[in-house]
């Protein structure tokens, strides 16, 4: 049965080990059953005469209201959940960077002065002759104003095209700030207020694009600025990275303010005798979603696993403590947890568990906070149980190509531009590009749909980058190492093995999709591919989404011109009306739009037909897999093998080719 619903080997060891006795998100997948009609979109509640429910002879509400706008409804009301979640999450680091301006946030210093300077140019704040903590004064409270302000517009979205931002004036979308455009979504969804689904929908896209262009880009941005901007680095991941002869943390959230700390504190040599002192051979830190993510890129600390293998950890009766704070935490954990001796430890004010241990994180204690978090948890080794069941099982990864990276691995620092990606897409090399992104949702086997896609486009020499749990189960796989080139097509192999990449870039957390829209920005910017998002030959894909985040995310990658495809039903699909504005009406009016389908072979071929279709708009040259041959470096090697010395003598060491005598 576990083989059913994960492709993850690890994920079935201890599945198959909880069988019976320990529940799991996977048991109750079977044992829940989803409601056919909220699902897909048409079950109103947000009046005390429904809930209404929109089926068989029904066709309107108590009050009257059709099934397109419960559906636009609904989906507007989640929109305005995932962007308040991700916003939040970045007003959080703007405090976080008000304290540490301040000199009072203990353990937090500014690492990334370049990337400081960069945003306040964004923000329109003077750099000249300042010391760095008045500008990142500034850069904090300019930014906490793009969550509050009631007038003007969102600043960063004068970093979107030229085009980009005349489209949004023109439709009425462009917005003012981020608290204001969500508490608006939520007024006009409220009962007897706006009832054209449309109309309904454009409030959708301005939140989105709040949170897209705003929270979570500040978020990623103020991230960076605290905790430096992330440049590839080694890790491993999956169930296996937990260690039998250490006290394990798993680190499991979005936020990585205090996950910052624990890191710093796992290393101090008090806590590291502390934890010798009680049988442990060290203090060993491992994540699950996005904190993983969030310390993977900016530390190598491996993850343990994505969302669903958040209660599998805890199985593996190895974790003294699993620290969480805020988002895509189970509430079962705790349940799991008091089948252990684990700790499941809250932190943030804003996120308490029945059963858990509240242990407060203040940032301006924060160091002191992180170490009685980590002293607390090997307290708890002693209580571990004789025996572990850690699964053997883990891979390697490279994570951690932020956009800055991206255009510096094109050239280095001097010469660093998009230009040698766009012209490798111009000539077929690359046939385009996909984001594939998103969660892990219980309802289809883990991983399974993100693996099986992920590998159909690097087949067919998509590149592909990837965040949130989708990065984290590509890693899995073995996506995310340079060697793993096997599976690309001749042309992304050559050119991934002349820069020294990956097929699959891992390009962050959850919020950093917003490094995605700088990527298809600066791809626009940079020529050759038009002017504009909607002109490039590229995709996002969310294959397993779970979150609310996942469909604001997707609103604003179509507003901001980019084709999406979901996998899993529609919950719209109660509304054909709905459905056709998301995709129809979204691509004509921003030429970009959201299609929903379950079946991954699906997914695939829509993504490649649209690639394609934007390389014909492009008149670029026609996309042929046999046009690379067996390109890459095997075929450089065997070259190598069939040749003469002297014909060896046409190439310097590093295959630069130079001057033949001949
Ligand atoms: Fe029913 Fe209308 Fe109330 Fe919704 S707003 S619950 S459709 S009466
Ligand atoms: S953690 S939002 S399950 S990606 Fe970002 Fe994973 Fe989705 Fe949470």
């Amino acid at each position: 049965m576990p083989e059913r619903m994960t492709a993850d080997s690890a994920a079935c060891e201890v599945l198959d080990y909880c069988e019976g006795t320990i529940e799991t998100a996977f048991d109750r997948a079977v044992s829940v059953k989803p409601c056919a009609i909220g699902g897909r979109g048409i079950c109103c509640r947000v009046c005390a005469m429904g809930p209404c429910r929109i089926t068989g002879t029904t066709t309107r509400g108590v009050c009257g209201a059709t099934a397109a706008t419960i559906a636009a409804r609904n989906f507007a009301r989640s929109v305005a959940g995932g962007a308040a979640a991700h916003s939040d999450h970045g007003r959080g680091m703007a405090q976080t960077l008000v304290a540490v301006a301040k000199g009072e946030a203990q353990g937090y210093r500014i690492r990334d002065e370049v990337k400081l300077r960069s945003v306040a140019g964004y923000l329109g704040i003077k750099t000249d002759g300042r010391s760095v903590n008045d500008i990142a004064l500034d850069v904090a409270e300019t930014a906490l104003a793009e969550f509050g302000k009631s007038s003007g517009e969102i600043a960063y979205l004068t970093r979107a095209t030229p085009i980009r931002q005349e489209i949004w004036h023109k439709e009425k979308v462009a917005p003012r700030s981020v608290d204001r455009e969500i508490v608006e979504l939520m007024h006009r969804t409220s009962m007897g207020v706006d009832q054209d689904a449309e109309h309904i929908l454009d409030q959708a896209l301005c939140a989105a694009l709040a949170d897209g262009w705003g929270g979570s880009m500040l978020a990623t941005d103020i991230s960076d600025i605290l905790f430096g901007t992330p440049t590839p680095l080694q890790a491993q991941v999956n169930l296996g990275v937990l260690k039998d002869d250490e006290v394990n943390i798993v680190l499991h959230g979005h936020e990585p303010t205090l996950s910052e700390m624990i890191v710093a504190a796992s290393s101090d040599p008090e806590l590291l005798d502390y934890a010798k002192s009680k049988g442990a051979n060290g203090i060993n830190l491992a994540g699950i979603c996005c904190t993983a993510n969030e310390v993977l890129m900016r530390h190598g600390i491996s993850p343990a696993g994505n969302f669903l293998s958040q209660e599998l950890a805890v199985a593996t009766g190895a974790v003294e403590a699993m620290v969480v704070d805020v988002q895509c935490i189970m509430q079962a954990l705790a349940d799991v947890a008091s089948r252990f001796h684990t700790k499941l430890i809250t932190t943030s004010p804003k996120a308490k568990i029945e059963g858990a241990e509240h242990i407060e994180f203040d940032e301006h204690h924060a160091y002191d906070s992180a170490k009685n978090i980590v002293r607390t948890a090997i307290d708890n080794y002693p209580n571990r149980g004789a025996t572990t069941k850690i699964p053997q099982t883990d891979e390697a990864l490279v994570a951690g190509f932020s956009h800055e990276y991206i255009r510096y691995m094109q050239g280095g620092l001097y010469r660093g531009s998009f230009r040698p990606l766009n012209d490798a897409i111009a000539q077929g090399r690359i046939r385009g590009l996909a984001a594939v992104v998103g969660c892990n949702n219980a309802r289809v086997a883990q991983d399974a749909p993100t693996v099986k896609i992920i590998r159909e486009l690097i087949r067919n020499d998509v590149l592909v980058a990837v965040t949130g749990c989708a990065a984290t189960g590509a890693a899995k796989y073995g996506f995310l190492r340079p060697e793993f080139m096997a599976e690309a097509g001749a042309g992304l192999r050559e050119v991934c093995e002349a820069i020294g990449i990956p097929p699959v870039l891992h390009v962050g957390s959850c919020v950093d999709n917003s490094r995605i829209l700088t990527i298809l920005t600066e791809c626009s910017t940079e020529g050759g591919l038009g002017d504009d998002v909607p002109a490039l030959p590229a995709v996002g894909i969310c294959p397993e989404y779970m979150s609310e985040k996942a469909l604001a995310i997707g609103a604003y990658c179509a507003a901001s011109g980019a084709y999406v495809l979901f996998g899993l039903p529609s919950p719209v699909g109660g509304s054909a009306e709905v459905v056709n504005i998301m995709l129809d009406g979204w691509m004509k009016r921003f030429g970009g739009g959201i299609e929903l389908a379950p079946d991954s072979d699906e997914l695939i071929m829509k993504a490649l037909e649209h690639i394609d279709e934007k390389r014909r708009e492009l008149n670029l040259t026609e996309y042929d897999p046999k046009r690379y041959g067996t390109s890459g470096d095997r075929t450089l090697e065997e070259l190598f093998e069939d040749v003469d010395e002297a014909a060896l003598g046409l190439y310097s060491v590093n295959h630069e080719p130079v001057k033949s005598e001949v």
